[in-house]
């Protein structure tokens, strides 16, 4: 399964080291201004090789649209986008070719499939979430444009958490930081884990403002549960919360409702979903990343040929996939909204009516 959403819906291809990775974004509503710059900055947010807290990989991860779009307008008509592969050392990977990788999917992958693409993961590798990314680009033009805001931040990395979330602090973090106070200790951490050959976890926010009432499609595809399914669909996320999540399980339910008053809710513990709908709050969710499974020591492993051995990785990774994973899941977010914005659309015999001037 390669594709994600009903009405706007999108399928990515491509390995790590193949040619290309790309998407098809199907269901964009004709006459969006697509911009590509716009594009290509959501894809720099999230492409490696940029500071000391990312792999050192430079994936230039530029961006070309190949169809979908007239002049700087959306046709109606799939939207397809490709991005060439143009740094991958596929003999970084040499060594572990019948391997496999500690806390990566190559056990499962070939026990599946019975195929070893050895170079980088192939399609387990998260490079594929470049074109997530990309096709969240095309999701948020259009929120855009019925004034929907998608925001993500890093809230902890390795047991240091934020108290507090300044989501325009993101903008300027090498981290995407969202609380300046704890900002330095963070990087701290990741650095003293990538010298010691190891790697750390971290937790993302995403933040969905100025929903209309009413997005969700119950009983079986509730925002929520979607918004779930987009965010652990994502590599090395281990769970989700939504709203205060966990922490509501031991509130009362006096501490954890949200009164509401004729103006709005006088709180915001359920995170803006109620009964799988949007319920017009900001829609907040807790995004629980692994720590990056590829690290530089010796582990216990097997090969292929089921032999164990002790072995210690070569290449290039992230210490921390948290940080460029917050991108990612404020793309899958957007991507879950804008299917949902359509969807929501034919939910009254009087708007299909009024959509048809009847
Ligand atoms: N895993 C690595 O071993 N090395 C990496 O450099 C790496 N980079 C990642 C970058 C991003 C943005 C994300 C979201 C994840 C990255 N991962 C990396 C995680 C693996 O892709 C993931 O752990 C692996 O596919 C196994 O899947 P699972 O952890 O979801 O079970």
């Amino acid at each position: 399964m390669n594709r994600f959403g009903i009405r706007f819906s999108f399928t990515t291809f491509g390995e790590s080291h193949g040619k290309a990775i790309g998407c098809v974004v199907d269901g964009v509503p004709a006459g969006l201004t697509i911009d590509e710059a716009y594009i290509q900055r959501e894809l720099d947010r999230r492409k490696p090789g940029q500071n000391a807290y990312a792999t050192a990989r430079k994936e230039e991860d530029t961006v070309e649209i190949l169809s979908g779009v007239f002049e700087g307008k959306s046709t109606g008509t799939p939207i397809a986008m490709v991005i060439y592969n143009t740094n991958q050392k596929s003999k970084d990977y040499s060594n572990i070719k019948d391997i496999f990788r500690p806390g990566h999917a190559d056990y499962t992958y070939w026990h599946k499939y019975g195929i070893r693409d050895y170079r980088g993961g192939g399609r387990s590798s998260a490079r594929e979430t470049a074109a997530r990314v990309a096709a969240g680009a095309i999701a948020k033009l259009m929120l855009r444009e019925v004034g929907i805001t998608v925001k993500s931040g890093i809230s902890e990395i390795a047991g240091i958490a934020a108290s507090s979330f300044d989501f325009d602090h993101v903008l300027t973090s090498e981290i995407y930081a969202l609380d300046p106070s704890v900002e330095q200790a963070q990087k701290d951490a990741i650095l003293l884990a990538k010298n010691d050959h190891d790697s750390v976890g971290g937790v993302a926010q995403v933040r969905i403002e100025n929903l209309p009432v009413g997005l969700g499609e119950p009983l079986y595809y509730k925002l929520d549960a979607v918004l779930a399914d987009a965010m652990m669909g994502i590599n090395a996320v281990k769970a989700v919360e939504i709203g205060d999540g966990l922490l509501g399980t031991r509130l009362h339910g006096s501490e954890n409702n949200d009164p509401i008053r004729h103006s709005g809710f006088e709180s915001n513990h359920s995170g803006g979903i109620l009964g799988g709908i949007s319920n017009g709050d900001a829609v907040r969710l807790s995004v629980y990343f692994k720590p990056t499974p590829s690290i530089f020591r010796e582990q216990h492993t097997t090969t292929t040929e089921g032999e164990d051995v002790d072995f210690a990785l070569k290449g290039r990774h992230d210490p921390c996939v948290a940080i460029r994973g917050s991108v990612v899941c404020e793309a899958m977010a957007a991507l879950v909204v804008a299917d949902m914005l359509l969807l929501n659309m034919g939910r009254t015999i009087e708007g299909v009516a009024r959509y048809y001037h009847v």
